[in-house]
């Protein structure tokens, strides 16, 4: 770790700068920042990677980009790259590397980590999961009875769920329409229950995608599903060709009873919220073909590429988590709203909610301090223009400053009509009414009642990043995923913290654990918790 990283913040010099500057910018309208600099939309723009950033509608200067991209030097960023590429043991808490972006590097390039070629591994396995998605796509894989698999369940949560949701979402149009693909999380059992039960469990594939295959919903809801499976098939060795795993953990698998021929593994160097692009894709594979698969792993790549080599000052991912920075750390935004302008993308604001917030959601710095800066943004999001007819009035009217990304296509997937002109019209039409918004004189030329006026004032200077890609492709797909990877690294590397250890998560599990023979035990349960847990225990006991 360079030492530089262990300046605290607010006393690195670019800090202290942006902080002077904040106080004079605040007050400067994004009206009359465009209207002194004409050049300004085209020149706060940075491309890579297939995807076109148009940052100009923020509220910033070229001082204030040239103090950020300060900031990012004075904290260590290209030192802090290069170690997570080179394969250090960044994630300091839990002692490991960080290397998704090893997941998506050419079978032509090397990476040696403690004496193993890790591309070499990525490559082996890769091949393994083509092979397993060209025997189920062609029908050669037969279930139990003889049939070919028509249905494929992954069952995961967490890391293990939300990639390939979202992948299978944003990718359908590259999909096999003759199979049918669910993913079930939940404990829950109606997740279980309704994604079963209009399948016939002799054309079912269970892919069980769990890195440590100990959490507990995943492994309650497999062996609900082998118990499925068994009930319709009768025969333990029906296991064999409806289960599947992905996991790191070959002891656990076995013990379940899946053939470790059937395990496709991945490494403790790849974090649950970064392994959507590793085996756990292995559903996503299944269902867009291998080729269409290592597209997305070519767009990852493109971009962290990007993010490795290009300047800072035309970095995208830099640039979006120094945005991100200096609107939570100085406007004090509590929230990013991230709208795709895209039906496929329905499932990425979720998906994008535990990458960010699993990561930078910190109270602590690398070396153990208690931070002196946010960390963090809540970030949120819908697909437009769903979200316009819903919450876009708090950002255009509401007191609280909400930075937002709108992501938008050149062409469609399904070209109807001009729906497609309509949705794009949105997306420039809310960054310009966000960014301007509309005054009372303007109010008042259109002959409103003067009562009215203040309600129908927009005071605009509402930030917002319009990111384009030409057509959503697989490539697009990884390239986008990875710009938010890169950008929360950026944002973590700024605060000094651990954005790839998950602390937070544990607790609560624990507690769970201790609570659940409570609930089952016959007899009435000795409580020792606080008296509102206790109280609630007894309740729906008594509810039960
Ligand atoms: C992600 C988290 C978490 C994890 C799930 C599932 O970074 O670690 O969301 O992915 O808890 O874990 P398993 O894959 O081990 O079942």
């Amino acid at each position: 770790m360079s030492t530089t990283t262990m300046i605290p913040l607010r006393t690195r010099p670019a800090w202290r700068a942006l902080e002077t500057h904040y106080e004079e910018l605040d007050k400067v309208h994004l009206r009359d920042l465009f209207a002194g600099d004409p050049g300004r939309g085209e020149r706060l723009t940075a491309e890579g990677a297939g995807l076109y950033l148009d940052y100009s509608k923020n509220r910033i200067t070229d001082e204030t980009v040239a103090l950020l991209l300060q900031l990012a030097e004075e904290s260590g960023l290209s030192e802090r790259t290069e170690a997570m590429f080179r394969g250090d043991r960044i994630n300091v808490s839990e002692n490991r590397s960080v290397l998704h972006v090893a997941l998506r590097m050419p079978k032509s390039e090397s990476l040696v980590v403690d004496g193993v070629d890790v591309v070499a591994e990525v490559h082996g396995v890769l091949d393994r999961m083509s092979a397993l998605a060209d025997r189920i796509r062609s029908g050669e894989w037969t279930g139990h009875t003889g049939k070919p698999i028509r249905n494929v369940i992954n069952i995961g949560i967490g890391g293990s769920d939300l990639g390939p949701v979202m992948a299978y979402e944003a990718l359908r149009h590259y999909s096999r329409r003759d199979l049918v693909f669910r993913f079930v999380s939940n404990v829950d059992s109606t997740d279980f229950a309704e994604a079963t039960r209009d399948l016939a469990a002799d054309e079912t594939l269970f892919v069980i995608s769990s890195k440590t295959f100990t959490t507990l919903e995943t492994m309650t809801n497999a062996r609900t599903a082998r118990e499925w499976a068994l009930a319709a098939l009768g025969d333990e060795s029906a296991i064999a060709k409806h289960f599947v795993a992905v996991s790191t953990n070959a002891e656990e698998v076995s013990k379940f009873g899946i053939d470790t021929d059937n395990m496709f593994g991945f490494w403790d160097w790849v974090g649950g919220r970064y392994s959507m692009d590793s085996a756990i894709g292995l559903s996503t594979m299944i269902a867009v073909g291998p080729g269409a698969f290592r597209e997305l792993l070519a767009g990852f790549h493109e971009l962290d590429v990007h993010f490795r080599t290009t300047p800072l000052q035309r970095n995208l991912p830099v640039l979006m988590g120094l945005l991100a920075v200096w609107y939570g750390d100085f406007f004090d935004a509590q929230t990013v709203g991230v709208m795709p302008y895209s039906q496929y993308l329905k499932r990425f604001p979720a998906y994008l909610q535990q990458l960010t917030m699993e990561s930078n959601g910190k109270h602590v710095t690398l070396d153990g301090r208690a931070v002196d800066s946010q960390t963090g943004a809540v970030y949120w999001g819908e697909p437009g223009t769903n979200g316009q007819h819903s919450f876009y009035q708090l950002i255009h009217q509401g007191t609280k400053l909400i930075p937002v990304d709108l992501i938008g296509f050149g062409r469609t997937l399904n070209p109807i009509r001009d729906h497609h002109d309509l949705l794009m019209s949105n997306v420039f039409a809310q960054a310009e009414a966000l960014a301007f918004g509309k005054t009372d004189a303007e109010v008042r030329a259109e002959g409103t009642p003067e009562a009215i006026v203040p309600h129908r004032v927009f005071e605009g200077n509402r930030p917002s990043n319009v990111i384009l890609a030409e057509k959503l492709t697989p490539h697009t797909l990884g390239a986008l995923i990875a710009l938010y990877e890169h950008s929360v690294f950026t944002q973590g590397t700024i605060w000094g913290i651990d954005s790839f250890d998950q602390w937070g998560v544990e607790l609560g599990k624990v507690l769970a654990k201790r609570i659940i023979p409570e609930l089952e035990s016959i007899d009435e349960p000795d409580l020792r918790h606080d008296s509102s847990t206790n109280a609630l225990i007894r309740r729906y006991r008594a509810m039960r």
